[in-house]
C-alpha cells in the first residue's frame, strides 16, 4: 500500500510543542515530519544544547514539563546547583535528567554524528514516533542587537529576560547552511505544510533562513498554513509582540502574514483578529478564524482539526 504523504510542521519551542500535541492527536504521528529551529542552540558547560529541538521531542513524547513548556516534567536541579559552587553560569536551568540528552548529544557530536543524526536518536529513545528533523547539520547562531551590544539568543532571552529592546537580529552562518537531510524532500513532498505558532523572527525566521527553505515552501505543490502566535496584539507567550515592534513592525496577525506572504495559502487566527481578514486575505492569504489559546489537551485537538480543515485535509 502506498504510504499517506506527510504533513510537515516547522517548529520553534514552547508554542509549536504544545499544537503538536494536539496534532499527533488527530493525525498518525508516523505521518509527521517537524523541522525544527536550531538557531537558539547553545554551549554551557561543555554541552551542546538543541533547546527548541528538546522541547518538541519532550512534548510529543509527553513528558515535557506542562507548566513552563520546556524540560522535563518532574526534573531536579542537584547538578546545576552543585554547579553553583564552581560557576556563575548557571542561569540557564539545566534540570538532572535532560542533563543526560545533553550528555549523549554533545558525546556523539563530539564522536562525529551529524545533529540530525543524533536528533533521531534522542526522539527514538523517547519513543517519539513522528519524525524529528533539525533546519540544518551546520551550526547557525541566533543573536541579537541590543543597547547592550550583539547578544547571544539565550543570553538575551533567559539571563536578560528578554527585556533589552531588539534593534536586529543576526542568524550567524545561516548563509553556508545546508539544509539537513530529507528537509527540502519533506517539504516538496508533503501533503501539507503548517507553521506552528512560534515567533516568526526567531523560531520561524532561522528555519526560513537557511538557504532553500523558503524556495522549497514557495514551490511546493502542497498547501501551506500558519498558525498566528499574535492575538489581538500580544504574543501568546514570549516577545514576539514587543520585538516586532521595536523592529519598526506591526505587532498583529496580519504583520505575521504579511511576513509568510510569498508562500502561504491559509492563516489560522484566533477569532479576536477577524476585523484583521480582509487585510490578510488582501495578501492572497485565505483566513480561518478559531480559537488559538491552547489552555489544554482539548483546545489543542481542536485547534489542529480547525488547521487541517483549513487545510481541507
Ligand atoms: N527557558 C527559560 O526561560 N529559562 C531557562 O532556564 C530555560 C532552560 C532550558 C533548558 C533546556 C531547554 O531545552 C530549554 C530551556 N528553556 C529555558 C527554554 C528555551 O530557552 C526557550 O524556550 C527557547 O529557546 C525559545 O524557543
Amino acid at each position: 500500500m502506498a504510504r499517506a504523504a506527510e504533513i510537515v510542521a516547522l517548529a520553534g519551542g514552547v508554542g509549536a510543542g504544545r499544537f503538536l500535541q494536539g496534532l499527533a492527536a488527530v493525525v498518525p504521528p508516523q505521518r509527521l515530519v517537524v523541522i525544527g529551529n536550531t538557531g537558539d542552540d547553545l554551549e554551557l558547560h561543555g554541552l551542546y544544547i538543541c533547546p527548541d529541538l528538546d522541547t518538541v521531542t519532550y512534548a510529543l513524547a509527553g513528558v515535557v514539563n506542562p507548566v513552563q513548556g520546556w524540560g522535563l516534567k518532574q526534573d531536579t536541579f542537584a547538578c546545576l546547583a552543585a554547579l553553583e559552587r564552581f560557576t556563575p553560569e548557571t542561569w540557564f536551568r539545566l534540570g538532572d535528567r535532560d542533563l543526560a540528552t545533553h550528555l549523549f548529544r554533545s558525546d556523539q557530536l563530539r564522536r562525529g554524528a551529524r545533529l540530525s543524526e543524533v536528533t533521531r536518536r534522542i526522539a527514538e529513545a523517547f519513543g517519539v514516533r513522528a519524525r524529528l528533523l533539525p533546519m540544518s547539520d551546520d551550526r547557525v547562531r541566533t543573536r541579537v542587537k541590543t543597547g547592550a551590544g550583539l547578544l547571544d539568543f539565550q543570553v538575551y532571552f533567559v539571563q536578560r529576560r528578554a527585556e533589552d529592546e531588539v534593534r536586529g537580529i543576526v542568524l550567524d552562518g545561516v548563509e553556508q547552511a545546508r539544509p539537513a537531510p530529507d528537509v527540502l524532500e519533506a517539504i516538496r513532498g508533503a501533503a501539507a505544510v503548517i507553521l506552528c505558532p512560534s515567533n516568526p523572527l526567531i523560531s520561524i525566521g532561522p528555519i526560513l533562513a537557511v538557504p532553500g527553505i523558503r524556495q522549497a515552501l514557495r514551490e511546493t505543490p502542497a498547501r501551506v498554513a500558519a498558525l498566528s502566535p499574535i492575538v489581538g496584539g500580544r504574543a501568546l507567550k514570549g516577545p514576539a509582540d514587543r520585538m516586532l515592534r521595536s523592529l519598526g513592525l506591526e505587532a498583529s496577525a496580519w504583520q505575521v502574514a504579511q511576513l509568510y506572504r510569498d508562500f502561504l495559502d491559509v492563516f489560522v487566527m484566533d477569532h479576536a483578529d477577524e476585523p484583521d481578514a480582509g487585510r490578510i486575505e488582501e495578501l492572497g492569504v485565505r483566513t480561518r478564524s478559531t480559537d488559538t489559546i491552547m489552555k489544554g489537551h482539548r483546545e489543542r485537538v481542536a485547534l489542529a482539526r480547525a488547521t487541517l480543515e483549513a487545510l481541507e485535509l
